[in-house]
């Protein structure tokens, strides 16, 4: 059964499944409710989702932590709270299904973080990317000190958090914030169209690319090798491998670069 939510909304386009934060009022601002509820959501995709595309409602993609949580907090409670982020972010980037997030109008602090959990970007030229931590007197605690450098360097996430600099869409896609940048309005669409090409891959597959990958690239090139090489085998021994070598050399499949 599909969970109700307050703060986001959830709906089902064949193999696509679409997670609206829908807290346009705050501009996204993620709080305990909403973090919990993307928690949720992923926990339980429903059984035919094989991707997922995330986006806000409004004007922005998201302003981050909700700013008024945090004013009585003690730092045990601190503690607690990033580890909850962690848990919920962890299940975006390590679960079942590939996710593409839609980026538009703020992508700050959080909102980055939360952004950085995805697997692709697409951003509208509206996105900006902020990380005011800095300016706030406090530090990222939604896992981005692990993604964000990974997407854009520790230099320029330095320079972001000390200066309080934002980028815009086109330094943010030439820092590697976004994979697309498409017109105005037009985010949604594109991920739709990249979602459904990316459901049309085996899932074993897109398992490999969006689990194993990442993984592997953090390990010494010994121990990846030996997992990629487990991984592939894997990949290759599932039927739905076998069938797609086949449907190639039988000449049933498209050619690279080729419309099939
Ligand atoms: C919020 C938040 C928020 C808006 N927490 N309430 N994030 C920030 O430091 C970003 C702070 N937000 C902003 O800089 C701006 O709101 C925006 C650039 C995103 C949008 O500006 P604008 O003019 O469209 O909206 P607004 O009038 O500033 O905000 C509308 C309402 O949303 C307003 O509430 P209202 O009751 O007066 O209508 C704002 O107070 C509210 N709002 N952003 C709470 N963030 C796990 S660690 C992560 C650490 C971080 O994320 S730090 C970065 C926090």
């Amino acid at each position: 059964m599909t969970p109700s939510f307050q703060l986001l909304r959830l709906e089902t386009d064949g193999p696509v499944v679409h997670l609206r934060l829908n807290r346009p009022d705050k501009r996204n601002a993620l709080n305990e409710t909403l973090v919990r509820e993307l928690q949720t959501a992923f926990v339980n995709l429903p059984k035919e989702a094989r991707v997922a595309v995330l986006s806000g409602e409004g004007a922005h993609f998201s302003a981050g932590l909700d700013l008024s949580e945090v004013t009585e907090q003690s730092v045990a409670e601190g503690i607690l709270h990033s580890r909850k982020w962690h848990a919920a972010f962890d299940l975006i980037q390590y679960g079942p299904v590939p996710v593409i997030a839609v980026l538009h109008g703020a992508v700050v602090g959080g909102g980055l973080e939360l952004a950085a959990t995805a697997h692709l970007r697409v951003a509208e030229p509206s996105a900006f990317y902020g990380l005011p931590e800095g300016q706030r007197g406090i530090f990222v605690g939604g896992s981005g000190s692990a993604r964000i450098p990974r997407l854009m360097g520790v230099s320029r996430m330095t320079d972001m958090m000390l200066t309080g600099r934002v980028f815009d869409a086109a330094e943010g896609q030439a820092a590697g914030l976004s994979n697309y940048l498409v017109g105005e309005g037009e985010g949604l669409a594109k991920a739709m169209e990249l979602a459904r090409k990316v459901a049309s891959n085996a899932p074993l597959s897109n398992y490999a690319i969006t689990q194993a990958l990442p993984r592997i690239a953090e390990m010494a090139p010994a121990e990846g090798l030996f997992v990629e090489s487990l991984m592939s085998a894997i990949a290759q021994g599932d039927e739905a491998a076998k069938q797609r070598v086949r449907d190639f050399l039988e000449k049933r499949a498209g050619k690279v670069g080729k419309a099939s």
